[in-house]
C-alpha cells in the first residue's frame, strides 16, 4: 500500500483515484495484489494453448499480461513464421495427405521436466485437429519441429511429459481406422482404434526422435485427457475415456446422437498403462505391429506384456489428474458430480491379485470398489482438476461456474467453492503439474465471458480468471480478456527458472539448428552472385540499411537469398518484407534467414524492414530489380 496517514489506509490521494473510480475495498486489493510497475517483472510464466489459433501465448502472472504469441501450426506475419522464410519448413513438416496444413487446434502445453519438476528448456503441445505435436525450444520462445502421428489424424490427451522427459506422449481421442484410412462404421468395434504415441525427445538436439518412437493400439472408446504417474506412481500413466458404448451417431438415420449414444453407460473406462515397460518393447520388432514405418504395440501384445489395464470411471469422465505425490489418479465425469479419487497402490494390488474381468478387447477392468478410495461431491460439471500443495486440490466445475476447493489424502472433503465467470474448462496452478505445487495462484480459464467485457461483437473473448488461493477463501482477482485464441489447457512456471536468450549467441546463427549457419551473409560478405539461371544474394541488415540496397535479377531467375541480421543491441531485430513474393521474415539480433523463390514476373519490388528499428527505420529499404 501507498503510506496513508492513517492506519491501513490508502493515501488521500490514492483513495481519491479509488473513490473517483468506484473502486471497493476488494477491487483496491485486487489491483495491488496483480499490478506490475512499469519496468517490473512477473513472477510466473503461463503457457495457455490457444484452441484453434494454433498458437500458444506466455502470459505473466499476476499482471495477466501478454508476453507474447508463439506461432506454432498456423502462419504468423508479425513473426515472419511460415511466409515465406525458413521456418515454413518447420510448418511443413506437419503437412499429410498430400495437403498443406495451415492451422491447428493446440489444446495442451507440456513444459519438459527434470526430476518431475519444470525445468523450463521446452515446451510441447498438440494439435487436437490434425493428430500433430510441436517442440517449442524455451531459448528462443520458437517452434522448431511438428511430427505427425502416423497413425491417426486426431489427437488430444496429451502432450505431456515422463518426469525427466524422456518421452512426449500424444493421448488419442476419437477412434478411427489405422492412418485414417477407409472402413466402414459397421465394422467399427473391429477396425477403428486409438492410438498412444509415445515420442522420444532427444534433449541435447532439442528434437523428438521420430526413430526411436512408437505407438500403442487402444480399444475404440474415446480417450480423453491422460496423465502421467510420478513419485510413487512413476513408470505409469492414465487416460480417461467417454465411450464405452462404442457409439457410431448417425442422428439422421434415428440413432442416438452423439450426445447421448455416449453416456448411455454409467461407466467408462480409466486407462491405466505402464509406459515404462511399453518403452523397452517399443522398437522391438518381434513384439510389435509397424504402419508406414512407425511401430505400434497391439492390444493384444499389451495385455500379454502386462502394459494395459483398465478401471471403471463415473459417467463421461474429461480430466485425469495425478495428485503431486504420484498417489492417487483424481477423475471427473462432467455427468457426474463427484470427483473419483483412485488409490496407485490398490491398483498395483488389484492387478498383483489378478481381480477383475476383461473388456470385449481382453483388457483386465479392475474392481471399482479394490481402486477408488474416495468420492467427494463437488458441483456440476466437473472438468480438471489442479494441485495447491499439502493436500489441497482444485477442480473446475464448468456447468456450476465456479471452481471447486477440496482436500485428499488424509481427509477428502469439500471445502468451498469459489464462484467464475463463466463455464471453466482447464484451470492451471502455479507449477501445478509439479512434484511440489506452490499453492498461491490459479487460472480459470473460462469458456464464455458472456457479460463481463465490452462488447465487440457477436465472437466474444474467453476470459481467464486469476485467483489468489493464498487466501483463506480464495477469491478472483483479475480477468482478462484473451481476445487471440481460446486456452484449452496451460502450466505456470516460475519465471526465473526460464534463460532466455537476450539475442542469439553469434552473429549468423540459424535458429532452427541453433548453429551458425556456414552459408550465413557475414558483414563484409555482402555479395550477389550469378551462376546461369541462379542467383544467390548474401544481404545483412543493421540500422538503418541493408547491404546491398539494390539487387537487380531477371525473369526466371531462381533466387536463393540469405540475410543476416548483424546487430548485437538487446531487441534490434529487423524484419524483411518483400512485397510480392509473400515473404516476411522477422530476424533478431544475430539471426540469418535463407529463402528461395523463381522470379516469376519482372518489375520493381520496394523491400523494406517492417519493424520500427530506429529514427531511420524508413530509410530501411530497398529495390529487387526484376528485368523482364
Ligand atoms: S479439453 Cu478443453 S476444457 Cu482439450 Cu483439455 Cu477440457
Ligand atoms: Cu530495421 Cu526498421
Amino acid at each position: 500500500m501507498t503510506g496513508g496517514d492513517d492506519e491501513g489506509g490508502l493515501s488521500s490521494s490514492a483513495q481519491e483515484v479509488a473513490d473517483a473510480r468506484g473502486l471497493t475495498d476488494l477491487d483496491i486489493q485486487a489491483a495491488l495484489k496483480t499490478f506490475v510497475p512499469s519496468g517490473g517483472r512477473d513472477e510466473y510464466v503461463m503457457f495457455a494453448s490457444g484452441g484453434h489459433s494454433g498458437s500458444v501465448f506466455a502470459i505473466g502472472i499476476p499482471s495477466m499480461r501478454i508476453l507474447k504469441s508463439i506461432a506454432v501450426f498456423t502462419p504468423e506475419s508479425w513473426q515472419g513464421y511460415g511466409i515465406g522464410g525458413p521456418t515454413e519448413a518447420v510448418l511443413d513438416q506437419g503437412n499429410y495427405n498430400g495437403q498443406d496444413i495451415t492451422w491447428g487446434d493446440t489444446h495442451h502445453p507440456a513444459l519438459s521436466e527434470t526430476a518431475g519438476d519444470y525445468d523450463g528448456e521446452f515446451l510441447f503441445i498438440n494439435d487436437k485437429a490434425a493428430g500433430r505435436v510441436a517442440v517449442i525450444d524455451l531459448k528462443d520462445f520458437e517452434t522448431k519441429q511438428i511430427v505427425k502421428n502416423p497413425f491417426s489424424n486426431i489427437d488430444h490427451g496429451g502432450t505431456f511429459v515422463t518426469p525427466d522427459t524422456e518421452w512426449v506422449i500424444e493421448g488419442p481421442q476419437y477412434a478411427a481406422p489405422l492412418g485414417g484410412e477407409y472402413a466402414s462404421l459397421d465394422d467399427y468395434n473391429e477396425v477403428y482404434r486409438g492410438y498412444i504415441m509415445f515420442w522420444k525427445f532427444d534433449r541435447e538436439a532439442g528434437r523428438i526422435d521420430e526413430s526411436k518412437s512408437f505407438g500403442m493400439e487402444l480399444p475404440p472408446y474415446w480417450q480423453d485427457l491422460c496423465d502421467v504417474g510420478k513419485l510413487e506412481s512413476a513408470g505409469w500413466l492414465f487416460c480417461g475415456s467417454l465411450n464405452s458404448e462404442r457409439a457410431t451417431g448417425g442422428i439422421e438415420d434415428g440413432n442416438p446422437p452423439f450426445e447421448s449414444g455416449v453416456s448411455q453407460n454409467d461407466m467408462d473406462y480409466l486407462h491405466i498403462v505402464n509406459w515404462e515397460k511399453a518403452t523397452e518393447m517399443g522398437r522391438n520388432a518381434s513384439m510389435t505391429e509397424s504402419y508406414n514405418g512407425m511401430p505400434y504395440i497391439s492390444i493384444d501384445t499389451a495385455v500379454a506384456e502386462d502394459l494395459l489395464f483398465m478401471a471403471p470411471e463415473p459417467k463421461s469422465p474429461h480430466g485425469s489428474d495425478v495428485t503431486p505425490d504420484g498417489k492417487y489418479v483424481i477423475v471427473s465425469g462432467k455427468l457426474d458430480p463427484h470427483i473419483t479419487g483412485y488409490s496407485f497402490e490398490n491398483m498395483m494390488s488389484a492387478i498383483d491379485s489378478g481381480a477383475g474381468s476383461p473388456d470385449p478387447y481382453g483388457i483386465r477392468v479392475l474392481p471399482f470398489d479394490d481402486v477408488v478410495v474416495a468420492q467427494i461431491e463437488v458441483g456440476l460439471g466437473p472438468l480438471h482438476t489442479q494441485f495447491g500443495g499439502d493436500g489441497i486440490a482444485y477442480t473446475s466445475l464448468f456447468l456450476d461456474n465456479a471452481v471447486a476447493k477440496w482436500s485428499f489424502g488424509d481427509t477428502w472433503e469439500l471445502l468451498e467453492t469459489i464462484p467464475t465467470q463463466y463455464n471453466v474448462g482447464h484451470i492451471a496452478a502455479a507449477e501445478g503439474d509439479t512434484v511440489s505445487p506452490d499453492g498461491n495462484y490459479l487460472v480459470s480459464l473460462n469458456k464464455w465471458a458472456t457479460d463481463r467485457f465490452q462488447n465487440v461483437g457477436p465472437l466474444l473473448p474467453q476470459n481467464l480468471q486469476l485467483l489468489d488461493i493464498s487466501m483463506e477463501h480464495p477469491q478472483v482477482i483479475y480477468d482478462m480478456a484473451m481476445g487471440v485464441g481460446e486456452p484449452h489447457y496451460a502450466q505456470i512456471i516460475k519465471a526465473d527458472k526460464l534463460d532466455p536468450w537476450q539475442v542469439y549467441p553469434e552473429i549468423g546463427w540459424d535458429p532452427h539448428t541453433q548453429a551458425v549457419d556456414p552459408d550465413a551473409a557475414m558483414p563484409g560478405q555482402e555479395r550477389v552472385e550469378r551462376n546461369g539461371n541462379n542467383v544467390e544474394i548474401w544481404m545483412t541488415a543493421i540500422r538503418s540499411h541493408f547491404t546491398p540496397e539494390n539487387v537487380e535479377i531477371r525473369e526466371g531467375d531462381n533466387v536463393t537469398w540469405h540475410i543476416t541480421n548483424i546487430e548485437r543491441a538487446y531487441d534490434a531485430t529487423h524484419g524483411f518484407a518483400l512485397p510480392g513474393h509473400n515473404v516476411t521474415l522477422s530476424l533478431e539480433p544475430g539471426e540469418a534467414a535463407t529463402f528461395e523463390f523463381v522470379a516469376g514476373n519482372s518489375g520493381v519490388f520496394n523491400f523494406y524492414c517492417t519493424e520500427f528499428c530506429s529514427a531511420l527505420h524508413l530509410e530501411m529499404m530497398g529495390h529487387l530489380l526484376v528485368q523482364p
